[in-house]
């Protein structure tokens, strides 16, 4: 009996800039099969990549050992969109060789800036709810936590956004054209996912609970995925992103001979199409039909691949709750309920009641929003037609949803209309927030006054039934990437004053900082640090968009997608308003002011591209009038995106966070800036209420009408009264108007005019004084630079909380019940 041959060792990656360098050649050598000389800057970048990369996996492989040995509870975090940011120099912190960057790209002969430029950010995603998901698995491994994001691999990410003539052009953001070396393929995990065909009934049941579906059309999920690394520890997770393929035999060889090439390949295209391009839409939902595919699509690849990770260690049913829990990243994924429902049922035969339990307590649904219009619902005929067994199951779930609230409020027929899952009327329609809130656990808001509308209005039929199931985790940002790589010179000031980089994994520590603003030598490093990152930034905008900004001016910065109800138009009456008092007082001592717009409006959304129009044509009118421009420059940076915004935020003065009370759910940008020491103005809306409370009133410049005032105004609102009134507003509209920012066209700008004097639906008129008069507060201050400098501190200072680290603490405490496990070093 021959002695078995011992396990080959797997060769480890060396800590030193020597063996990084090493294996920096190898892999340009064996990986690229090029030589130093003749590297092209794709393949300088993508060694480096790998080489990076090659020390995550050290530490991937050794967390999955972990948590096999483990066994664990998991948490899947099902989500339609991911906002990861560019790769390169996170990856770099998180495996402590962020120093060698310089060195190394020496050794590769490319200057950084160029190997940089080919570390393009996965455009995944539109705002908020897609950079939040990247916030929370960055935390999720920093906390240890045993945790895999599921998403979509789109071909194509959020569109690139240019200026013609200053209107918003979209061109398509094609981030994999020089390949992605931060993604693992994973082929034999691909899935093959059924849409359309036909039902009939098991023989072998009869309860007619268990059905047989045949699909009219198959395609297949092929995965790969990324690493997610945590901070300061060894837990490296993965997100896997999911990319639709055709199945084997879809080339059709016959009609390819018989030259019919385009049906040839008819069938590959349309299953490709299915992962091709992210929806640009972020607040309103289009009812394509293609959505609902990707949608349906995510969740069958990752329902399967959860349930394959799940038997690797597991046996029965009962128990896949204890180890399995999803969190549905709004309604998006909500199709994960029926479809857990039916692989349980229909194909491994578990009783309907015991499947209901296990579906029940196994999700959990995070809602992002209160505009009912981003509030999605679905055609049952839709339905009906492209996941006809799904549709099924939804009528059951309702069925014995009903007969539960029936119980619950006997003859309250208007109680069972409002709660069901289905909308009735001439188009019926499924709800899919309700099914959400039927097939969940928990349900949560992501912010206090969120959680508190939610249910009081959008879900309050379902907080008064099952009041347990509502809990607030107020959102949160990862410190890393938003302060630690974003702002290395505040960084590096923090450190210096706490003593070490302990504050990036316990961000309340923050707090002490408060201590250094009566220490006018840390104030003025303070400010020296802002000073320079907006130094910075000057350089970049005047690179990107050609205008000089003045670095010593008040940054007052807008970044965020262009929504009515973010007013981006009250920030752009206030800008025409100093125009027209410059203009009418050139003598008037008017603080100097860079007012810095980034983001992109939906394609479709018509208002907001005329609107992004408008503001280009202001920005033009004033950088270019030799008076006001002393005074006062506007930009509007095009392509707003996570990159971007490390770069806008740690120069930042002023951070504008004016949406109509009641209307952004959270905001995120909001505590992005605080963080990075910005004072903001804004409303007692989202985040900001929670903000104000921890900074404190006299560090928060707060206008406007809360979300009662609002409620009040808008039943009896007359938007032209308040433009009679007021002389400044009439003239700033009347601007608008003129034709003036148009080269004399009125009709140009016309129907922002007739928006704004017609239903002006989130009453910018209203708040415009209060939001005014706030900003000659805000100018007041910041002609007490020490004043100014005393806020800024302790707005960051006092942000700790915002930490993602806390949210993911408190999804763990409040809805995941989840342990960390522990990896140990090499
Ligand atoms: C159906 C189209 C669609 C697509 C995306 C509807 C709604 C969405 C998202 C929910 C919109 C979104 O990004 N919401 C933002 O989520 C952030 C993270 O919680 C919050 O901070 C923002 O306030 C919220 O607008």
């Amino acid at each position: 009996m021959t002695e078995a041959r011992p396990r080959p060792k797997m060769r480890t990656v060396g800590g030193t800039l020597e063996d990084f360098e090493r294996d920096l050649i190898s892999n340009l050598y064996y990986q690229r099969g090029t030589t130093l000389e003749s590297a092209s800057g794709p393949d300088a970048y993508h060694t480096l990549a790998v080489t990076v990369r090659d020390r995550l996996v050290d530490r991937y492989a050794r967390t999955a050992a972990a948590h096999y040995a483990a066994n664990p509870r998991f948490v899947y975090y099902l989500s339609a969109e991911y906002l990861l940011g560019r790769q390169l120099r996170q990856n770099l912190l998180y495996t402590g060789a962020e120093q060698w960057l310089r060195p190394v790209a020496e050794d590769l002969g490319a200057p950084l800036e160029e190997l940089e430029a080919y570390d393009v950010e996965p455009g995944l995603g539109n705002g908020g709810l897609g950079r939040l998901a990247a916030c929370l698995l960055d935390s999720m491994a920093t906390l240890d936590i045993p945790a895999v994001g599921y998403g979509i691999r789109y071909e194509f990410g959020i569109f690139k956004q240019a200026f013609r003539d200053g209107a918003q052009v979209e061109r398509p953001d094609d981030w994999t054209f020089y390949g992605n070396p931060w993604e693992f393929p994973a082929p034999d995990d691909r899935q093959v996912v059924g849409f359309y065909g036909t039902t009939a009934r098991a023989l072998d049941d009869p309860t007619g609970l268990r059905r047989q579906w045949t699909p009219g059309e198959t395609v297949r999920g092929e995965p790969s995925h990324m690493l997610v690394p945590g901070f300061g520890t060894q837990t490296v997770n993965m997100i896997r992103l999911w990319r639709a393929r055709a199945s084997r035999e879809s080339f059709d060889l016959s009609r390819f001979s018989a030259g019919q090439y385009k049906e040839a390949v008819e069938d590959i295209v349309r299953a490709e199409n299915i992962s091709k391009v992210l929806y640009p839409d972020d607040s309103t939902e289009q009812g394509r039909e293609l959505r609902l595919k990707q949608q349906y699509f995510l969740v069958a690849c990752s329902l399967r691949d959860i349930i394959r990770r799940y038997r690797l260690r597991n046996t029965g049913w009962d128990g896949f709750p204890a180890k399995v829990v999803i969190q549905l990243n709004d309604t998006h994924p909500v199709m994960a309920i029926t479809e857990l429902m039916r692989l349980l049922v229909d194909v491994y035969r578990v009783d309907w009641d015991l499947a209901w339990s296990i579906t029940r307590r196994t999700f959990n649904y995070t809602c992002h929003t209160l505009l009912p219009e981003a509030l999605e619902t679905w055609p049952v005929a839709l339905l009906e037609r492209l996941l006809p067994r799904h549709m099924e199951i939804i009528y059951s779930i309702n069925h014995f949803f009903l007969q539960e609230v029936a119980a619950t409020y006997p003859g309250d027929v208007d109680k069972l209309r409002r709660l069901s899952i289905i909308e009735e009327g001439s188009e019926r329609r499924v709800r899919m927030a309700h099914l959400a809130v039927v097939g969940s656990t928990a349900v949560n808001g992501v912010a206090e006054l969120h959680t508190r509308l939610l249910t009081a209005t959008t879900l309050r039929d379902f907080a008064e039934l099952w009041p347990y199931k509502f809990h607030n985790v107020t959102n949160g940002v990862t410190p890393r990437r938003f302060i630690r790589l974003a702002n290395p010179r505040l960084s590096a000031l923090i450190t210096d004053r706490l003593g070490d980089e302990g504050w990036l994994t316990d961000l309340e520590r923050l707090e002490r900082l408060g201590d250094a603003v009566d220490d006018p030598e840390f104030l003025t490093r303070w400010r020296e640090v802002k000073r320079q990152n907006k130094v910075d930034l000057a350089r970049h905008v005047e690179r990107s968009t050609g205008v000089v900004i003045d670095p010593e001016a008040l940054c007052d910065v807008m970044i965020k997608r262009f929504h009515e109800y973010k007013r981006q138009h009250l920030k752009l009456l206030h800008v025409i308003t100093l125009f027209n008092r410059i203009r009418e007082n050139p003598d008037l001592d008017v603080v100097p002011r860079t007012v810095l717009f980034g983001g992109k409006a939906a394609p479709g959304y018509h208002a907001m591209k005329l609107l992004i129009h408008l503001v280009n044509a202001v920005a033009e009118a004033v950088d270019t009038d030799p008076v006001v421009s002393r005074r006062l420059k506007v930009v509007l940076l095009p392509d707003y995106n996570v990159t971007k915004a490390q770069f806008i935020i740690p120069a930042a003065d002023l951070s504008e966070q004016i949406s109509l009370a009641g209307k952004e759910a959270s905001g995120t940008g909001n505590m992005k800036l605080a963080l990075n020491g910005a004072v903001t103005i804004g409303t007692l809306d989202g985040a900001n209420i929670e903000i104000r409370d921890r900074v404190g009133a006299e560090n928060f410049f707060l206008f406007g009408l809360n979300t009662a005032d609002a409620a009040d105004l808008r039943r009896h609102y007359r938007p032209r009264a308040f433009y009679e009134q007021d002389p400044e507003l009439r003239a700033a509209v009347d601007a608008i108007a003129s034709g003036v920012f148009a080269k004399g066209d009125r009709a140009l700008f016309a129907p922002v005019v007739d928006a704004m004097l017609g239903r002006d639906e989130y009453l910018a008129l209203a708040d415009y004084r209060s939001y005014v008069d706030c900003q000659e507060a805000v100018a007041e201050a910041w002609r007490d630079q020490e004043r100014w400098t005393r806020m800024s501190v302790l707005n960051s200072a006092r942000s700790g909380f915002f930490s993602s680290d806390r949210t993911v603490r408190d999804y763990c405490d409040l809805i995941w019940r989840v342990e960390p496990v522990r990896v140990s070093p090499a």
